[in-house]
């Protein structure tokens, strides 16, 4: 017998896609001074002194206040004073993520001419060696491990730190965003009793045929017309 079931067809209706949410730290103007993104930059390489935060990013508190200044935390160069690390906060993200991306906007990272920067997101160690290259300005991508996502979803937050105690590297951060890429939830009709009534076979139309009409001569030999007697 063949049954047709629609539950197939419910199971591929979903309801509509919501975008993706985006958190963003600094904004996307060439570091204060228009440097195309990918590209190279005119910041003096020697006394690296570039600041080009806003009034905002100057009074910011989570972690904007680092952004476009080319000599970040570097004690006797940068605006920082004597800070050597640089973090950025992301906070009131939820508990809800299984899939996320930070993109960084980077100038200028020399891992290996002036030693790496030692970073982290949420304590677990990431690697920042790029080797981008003097005047380089590159947006770098991270696609979020588990364990980060996990750690996300505990505290509800992203702490990104940046510690050049090890790095005598000048260099700039443009901005950082931070991606949610957790699938939305899927819209499921509720699902009914639907499975459509078996389609017979030619087969169990002729058994069918057969039983009544067996019944049928049952019927003619038992029952006696109203007002005879036998
Ligand atoms: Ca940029
Ligand atoms: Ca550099
Ligand atoms: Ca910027």
């Amino acid at each position: 017998m063949r049954i047709v079931s629609i539950l197939a067809l419910l199971a591929l209706t979903s309801g509509p896609a919501t975008a993706a949410a985006i958190y963003q730290i600094g904004d996307n103007d060439g570091y204060g001074a228009a440097v195309c993104d990918n590209c190279s930059h005119s910041f003096d390489g020697f006394s690296a002194d570039h600041d080009g935060r806003s009034a905002t990013e100057k009074l910011a508190t989570d972690g904007a206040q680092y952004t476009d200044t080319y000599s970040t935390t570097h004690p006797g160069f940068s605006p920082h004073g004597l800070e050597t690390v640089a973090t950025f906060h992301f906070g009131g993200l939820g508990a809800h993520w299984t899939s996320g991306k930070l993109e960084i906007d980077l100038a200028d990272f020399q891992a290996s001419e002036f030693g790496a920067v030692a970073a982290a997101f949420n304590g677990i160690t990431q690697d920042f060696a790029f080797d981008d290259g003097y005047t380089k300005t590159a947006i770098h991508t991270f696609l979020l491990s588990d364990a980060v996502l996990d750690s996300i979803n505990a505290t509800g937050e992203l702490v990104i730190t940046i510690d050049r105690n090890n790095s005598s590297d000048f260099y700039g951060i443009d901005y950082l965003k931070l991606t949610d890429l957790t699938e939305p939830a899927v819209f499921m009709p509720p699902v009914m009793n639907t499975v459509a009534s078996p389609v017979p076979e030619p087969e169990t139309y002729l058994m069918l045929l057969a039983g009544l009409t067996l019944l049928s001569f049952a019927c003619r030999r038992n029952i006696k017309p109203i007002g005879l007697t036998a």
